[in-house]
């Protein structure tokens, strides 16, 4: 089959910047090659006011119309969200299909997904997209003019077809719940304890997938193009000082995120929630990627995660030159391992800000909590003795809290971990020990 032929349709809005404009038309194109077509004419229009029957005015309607016939496009793409209405009128005026920023989105996120629970999703989030357009189809009817064929059943039919998608939507949503309850299931038997969480976050093509595959060998796909990911992967890392995390990659960002994505996403970006810690990956080498992490702040406040610690990660370092300036944060290049092991020195620090080191006896009845220690803390330290162990490790707040609920263990603090030179102190201490 002959790829769909596109033609782009940017709006420009009386506060947007020209170069915000094209990157948001640039990217529009990416989208659409992703999607599988082919672009061949773009244009752009400046809009002081929307016109509610068909968003763009009437010069701009006949302009494309022309570019239609004169390129045999047969879509219509709009950088911008529709009404289901305005999306008919132009649908009628080309008389061909015209689809949305949303509509596109939507449309890649299902040749995508691949696990049963992002296929849910998408189709959730489609179910969310199609409702309200559900209704203007059978408006569109009625507008045709009736007569024969169009007469009688039109409303009830609406009402089934309504029925049938909400039935659908509460369908998925239970679906979807069990999926994600045996998610939980499965990673709390596999952890036995909860181990800290490290979640990836950024635009979309900041090389989240690429970082993951260099800090795991997840052998997770990573590809130039746009949401490459849909479904989480969640894997072990191993920190410097031995303790282990989780680290889990997910979907990109991208700038007017599509409503329905986030809530029909909602599980996802939940895991997003539940981390220790963000790991926000920026990919400094695009020319505008100071607005894509502007985007990422500002979806990451819309979904109530401000306040959590985040380490700015400034990738793909490798395609720059060595003077490139950019804010805090570590700069690495997921694709040539530069920076990675400070990435990792950063990573730890944060998660430990709060660690305690303990001096510990675990007796040997206790045994398990020894395994225990070396998962959740930072071993110092280790001295063998006829009825016990005794154990020099920094562990978190919550982990002495759990320990000092055993009586028969005994623990005393030796000092609050902190920054890396008394590390080293202890480091040095716990040989002796
Ligand atoms: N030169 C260079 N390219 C990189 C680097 N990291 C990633 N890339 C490339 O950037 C593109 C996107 O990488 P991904 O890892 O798939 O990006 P992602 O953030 O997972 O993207 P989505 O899953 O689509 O959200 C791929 O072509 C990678 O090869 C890097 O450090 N240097
Ligand atoms: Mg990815």
């Amino acid at each position: 089959m002959p790829a769909e032929r596109a033609i782009l349709v940017g709006i420009r809005h009386p506060r947007e910047s020209s170069l915000d404009a094209r990157e948001s038309l640039f990217e529009l194109e990416r989208l659409v090659h992703t999607a599988g077509a082919v672009v061949v004419a773009t244009t752009q229009q400046e809009i002081k006011k929307i016109e509610p029957s068909s968003y763009i005015g009437k010069g701009k309607l006949e302009e494309i119309a022309s570019l239609i016939a004169q390129t045999q496009a047969d879509t219509v793409v709009f950088d911008e969200d529709l009404t289901p209405g305005q999306n008919r009128n132009l649908e009628k005026a080309f008389r061909c299909k015209v689809v949305d920023r949303t509509g596109l989105i939507l449309d890649i996120f299902a040749q995508h997904a691949k696990s049963r629970e992002g296929k849910l999703q998408v189709e959730l989030a489609q179910c969310i997209y199609f409702m309200p357009r559900l209704v203007g189809q059978w408006e569109h009817f009625g507008r045709l003019g009736g007569g024969i064929g169009t007469r009688g059943p039109g409303e009830t039919q609406l009402e089934v077809d309504r029925r049938r998608v909400r039935e659908r939507i509460s369908r998925i949503k239970q679906q979807l719940e069990k999926v994600e309850t045996a998610r939980h299931l499965h990673r709390n038997k596999r952890e036995g304890v909860p181990i800290p969480t490290v979640a990836m976050v950024g635009y979309t093509n900041a090389g989240k997938s690429t970082l993951m595959n260099q800090l795991t060998r997840a052998g997770v796909l990573v590809e130039d193009k746009l949401f490459a990911t849909l479904d989480p992967t969640v894997r072990r890392l191993k920190l410097p000082a031995g303790r282990q995390v989780l680290l889990s990659d997910t979907v990109g960002f991208i700038r007017k995120l599509p409503h329905a994505l986030v809530e029909a996403f909602k599980a996802t970006f939940e895991e997003v929630r539940a981390a220790d810690l963000l790991l926000h990956v920026i990919d400094c080498s695009y020319p505008t990627w100071r607005q894509q992490k502007e985007v990422v702040e500002s979806v990451l406040r819309e979904l109530g995660l401000q306040g959590k610690p985040v380490i700015e990660v400034y990738n793909k370092i490798d395609l720059l030159g060595a003077s490139a300036a950019n804010g805090h944060g570590v700069r690495i290049s997921a694709r040539t391992g530069q920076g990675i092991e400070e990435l990792l020195n950063q990573i730890e620090g944060k998660l430990h800000a709060d660690f305690r080191t303990f001096r510990i006896k675990i007796p040997y009845a206790k045994g398990d909590f020894l395994e225990w220690l070396y998962r959740v803390g930072e071993v110092q330290g280790r001295e063998d003795e006829e009825d016990g162990v005794w154990m020099q490790v920094a562990l978190s707040p919550d982990d002495a809290g759990r320990l000092r609920k055993e009586r028969s263990i005994r623990m005393q603090v030796l000092r609050k971990a902190g920054d890396k030179s008394k590390r080293r102190d202890l480091a040095l201490e716990s040989a002796a020990l």
